[in-house]
């Protein structure tokens, strides 16, 4: 088990405050779908087929920095960026605070509003569905949190999502 002491960078931007760990490699469910959460109790079911129909974006030159086994990338992954994904459901223009997204093995971060208003030149942060232009299996993580500005570690690159919740407060 490979645990940092002390707080990491990603303290400033990631309230949930991961540190590095050994990643999990086995597909914790098979059913890829995963529920959105809004404020004012609302929910959303959300499968493969309600992703595809988002505008779809692509981030090329992107790396998994694994403590846990070798590197791997460059990839290209593509599917709906984020903030998109949320105006989208909520609204262009709502007020939000942050949104944490949480996946099926209980592995979670928590991104605010400005960083993804104001995206890293690196890409926007992407739920993806596709690496290469090919559909992520379940065992690469469909679907799967891509984190373009994550250079030296991979603990925010979430795979298997199972929930995202905006959080207004
Ligand atoms: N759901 C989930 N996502 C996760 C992890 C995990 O254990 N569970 N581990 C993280 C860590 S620490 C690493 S290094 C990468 C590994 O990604 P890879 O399997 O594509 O190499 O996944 C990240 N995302
Ligand atoms: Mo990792």
């Amino acid at each position: 088990m490979i645990d940092h002491d002390g707080p990491t960078d990603h303290g400033q931007s990631d309230p949930l405050n991961p540190k590095s760990r050994e990643p999990n490699f086995i597909p914790p469910t098979a059913d890829p779908a995963f529920l959105l959460h809004l404020p004012g109790g609302i929910e959303k079911h959300f499968d493969l087929p309600d992703l595809q129909e988002y505008p779809r974006s692509s981030i090329s030159d992107c790396y998994i920095v694994s403590t846990g086994h070798s590197s791997s990338g460059p990839f290209v992954f593509s599917g709906v960026a984020l903030i998109d994904f949320i105006d989208l459901n909520l609204g262009s223009g709502s007020e939000w605070n942050q949104v944490e997204v949480i996946s099926a093995d209980d592995f979670g971060v928590r991104i605010s509003f400005r960083e993804l208003v104001d995206p890293d030149p690196a890409g926007p942060i992407t739920i993806a569905d596709a690496r290469d232009g090919i559909l992520l299996t379940r065992s690469l993580g469909l679907f799967r949190l891509i984190v373009p500005s994550e250079r030296d570690d991979a603990i925010r690159q979430v795979k298997w999502i199972r929930k995202i919740r905006v959080l207004d407060g």
